[in-house]
Formats: C-alpha cells, structure tokens, sequence
C-alpha cells in the first residue's frame, strides 16, 4: 500500500482562557489534520500540534513521503530526518514541538500510517500495538484555573472566571458531575503556592475518594515544592514537575516520599537514563504526539517497566482523531495504570463523524472499528480550517496572552 498524496490541515478551534504559569490560552488553539491517501483507496488520518513550526515540519516532510509503502516505518523515519535535517535533540532551548520537531512529525505520519495497516487488514490499532490489556480507559478530570473570556467572537466561554480555592472546587464538582471523573489533576503554578495548596486540601475534602494530582510546570524551587508536599502530606497521588530541571527534580525527589512525574524533564529515550540513574522522576508522561507516535509509547512503557518507573499519559488541548488515538495507546500499554490527562472537556467542537464521545465514570471505550475506529467530518474541517483562517492566531504564545489580562505579567520559571 503506497502513499500517493498527503493532505495537512491547520484547524482554529474555540478555546477559553485557562492559565498555567507561562501565561494563558487564547482565543482559539491550533492543531493540524493529517490526511494520507493511498494507492488503495484507504485514507490514514493523524491530529497533532497546529503551530507555525509543526505545520511548516509537516509540510516539508509530507514532500519527500510519495511512493512510500506504510508498512515500512523505518523508511518513513529515514525520509522524515532526510526532509528536517537539524529538526531534532536533546535538550534544544526551543519549545518541546520545536526541538522534537523530528520526533513530532514522525509521530504524526506513523499515527497515519498504523491508521492505514488497521484499515488494511480490518484490525482495530490496538491490535497492531500488541493488543489491548483494557478496553475502558479511564481519564482524569484536568482542572485550570481561567479568566472570564473577554472575546466571544469565536466561541463562548466555559464556566466564567476561576481564580479562587472555592471556585477550583465548584469547577471540579461540575466536571466530576458532567463525565464522571475518578480522579482530579490541577494544572498547578498560577497562584501562590499557599493558595493552591489550600485549594488541594478542599479538593480532598470535597472529594475524599479521589486520587489528586498538582502540576506546577516547574514553578517552585526545591524549597517550595519541598514544603508544598508537606502541606500536602497524604494528599498527593503524584506530583508533576514541581520544579525546573532534572538536576532540581531529583533534589527534590531525595527530600520526599511522593513520586515525581514528568513530561518536562523527561522527554526523549536519551533522558531516561539520567533520570533513572538520578532517581529525579519515578513516573513518566507518555503522549504519542512527540513520543515517536504510538509505537514509540509501547516502547516507553517498555522501558519504564524494566526499570521501575510508572507511566501515566500527557494531553494538550485536541480532538477526537487524538482522543481515538491516545485511547489506543493506553488500552496497549501494560504498565500504563494512572488515568490519562485529557483536555477534551475543554472544547465543544469535533472532527470525526461519530461526534464527541461520551464519558461514562470518566472514562472511554476504546475504539473498534478498523486502524482508528474514527472517520473525518469534512465539513467540520472545512469550518475550523475557515476560522484559523480568520483568526489571528497562528501560534501558541501563553505569555502574549496573559498580557492582555494582567498588563505587567512576567514569565518566570521558577517563580516561587
Ligand atoms: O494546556 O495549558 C495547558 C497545559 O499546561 C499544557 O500545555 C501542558 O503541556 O498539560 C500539559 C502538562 O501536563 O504540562
Ligand atoms: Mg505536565
């Protein structure tokens, strides 16, 4: 089955302003749809990031991927580091989609490619991903605070402004209301850490049962995560990237009994080593839109195992192609026994045909249908590709738009 043409996407989809410590979302946020057409008829779909870099990545690579067969992933790998040469590394300054850039595109078009292998053979992607060891994967409810938004022109906002412990809890009572979630993650570094202490100590009284994470972004210094967790005490299933930096990470991690997460320090093979060897993280974050795709996070939870480390799964705002997809990933990935982050919640829109899906106790049915188990709305494309058209925004810049809140913010990391 060989690739004949590749069709990407950039979508605009109504967002609403939730804050983390670099800033805030704006008015929309952008992901692009990948389209892969075959010399069979069959068409392989993927969903990833939108920004400008993504986007410019995706096209060059989908120049150099004619004639090429989607079962040889290898090949694609190949062409993929010809097409963007310098796109990929460790440790580059850069934004995670700008120095996985290799890794990030490649993650995209495997997605399109297994997509194709399931359609072809009439197997759901679990399957080409080992198998399912679950078929009901449970989500998290991932709790932001927000502003009230200020511009309605491309969408209405969700749930008002959110700036207080109280209003936290009153958010998570509807989330857990409407899907049902088991478990509750706070997206943490954007108030005082007093304050969101106190919010994670009315979360537990509000929800005794439920397992309670907090991810700062590496907002506090060790000290201040250090004293964190021991107002903490008990509370925490575990903590995210408390501080920046693996160095930082594992002074911590030596000072505290609760395990530390990460989709920060810990995003590429090579770090799994001096993570390990640091003890800086006892659980990674998996996400196959940089993990070197679906296949990639099969791989991670692999490696995790062998070397004792939990894995639990990252989200960034997206659809129902990613929502399909991450439910593969976890149905195949053993040791992935955390409830996943979703950002799903936070949007109204859909691009696959069977509509949004439907929480139940927070969680999802995997897929069954062949590769995916998802088809394009093409008219709902067609509509989101109209507004990133129309809006402004072609990048992702959290900081840019906390200024239009708060005139005098300054990013800073650590902050506390
Ligand atoms: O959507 O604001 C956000 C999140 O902060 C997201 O960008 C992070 O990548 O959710 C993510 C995380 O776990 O760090
Ligand atoms: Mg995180």
């Amino acid at each position: 089955m060989k690739i004949l043409e590749v069709i990407v996407t950039p979508i605009a989809i109504p967002d609403v302003p939730i804050a983390n410590t670099k800033g805030v979302h704006s008015s929309v946020f952008l992901r692009s749809v990948i389209q892969v057409r075959t010399d069979t008829g069959l068409v392989g779909l993927a969903e990833t990031y939108g920004a400008k870099r993504t986007l410019a990545g995706l096209n060059t690579a989908a120049l150099a991927l004619e004639g090429l067969d989607v079962y040889n992933l290898r090949e694609l790998r190949r062409r993929i580091e010809a097409a963007l040469p310098d796109a990929g590394g460790v440790n580059a300054p850069t934004a995670l989609a700008d120095h996985k850039l290799v890794d990030v595109v490649y993650s995209a078009f495997e997605l399109a490619c297994l997509d194709l292998q399931g359609k072809h053979v009439g197997r759901p992607l679990y399957d080409l991903l080992g198998g399912a060891v679950r078929k009901t994967i449970p989500f998290g409810g991932y709790l932001f605070f927000k502003f009230a938004k200020q511009d309605l022109s491309f969408g209405p906002d969700i749930m008002g402004e959110v700036m207080t412990p109280d209003a936290l809890v009153a958010q998570a009572r509807d989330f857990v209301g409407q899907y049902g979630f088991r478990s509750l993650k706070l997206k943490g570094g954007v108030l005082e850490p007093d304050l969101e202490v106190e919010t994670m100590l009315k979360l537990r009284e509000a929800f005794p049962q439920h397992p309670l994470r907090i991810d700062p972004m590496g907002a506090w210094t060790v000290p201040t995560a250090k004293r964190v967790v021991d107002q903490l005490d008990g509370i925490l299933e575990y903590l995210e990237d408390p501080c920046r930096g693996m160095d930082a990470m594992a002074e911590l991690s030596a000072q505290i009994n609760v395990p530390l997460a990460t989709n920060l320090v810990v995003v590429e093979f090579e770090q799994i080593i001096e993570a390990v060897k640091k003890d800086a993280v006892q659980i990674i974050l998996s996400d196959h839109h940089y993990w070197r795709g679906p296949r990639g996070c099969i791989h991670l939870g692999e490696i995790c195992r062998a070397a004792g480390l939990g894995v639990s799964m990252h989200s960034n705002s997206h659809l129902g192609i990613s929502l399909a997809a991450m439910c593969h990933v976890a149905a195949a990935t053993p040791g992935l026994t955390y409830d996943c982050d979703t950002h799903y919640p936070w949007s109204s829109k859909e691009i696959v045909s069977s509509g949004r899906p439907v929480f139940k106790d927070g969680a999802l049915q995997v897929p069954e249908g062949p590769g995916l188990g998802v088809e394009l709305d093409h008219e709902a494309v067609a509509e989101l590709h109209d507004l990133y058209n129309r809006a402004m925004v072609k990048d992702r810049d959290d900081t840019d738009e906390m200024l239009k809140y708060k005139p005098d913010y300054v990013r800073k990391v650590p902050r506390w």
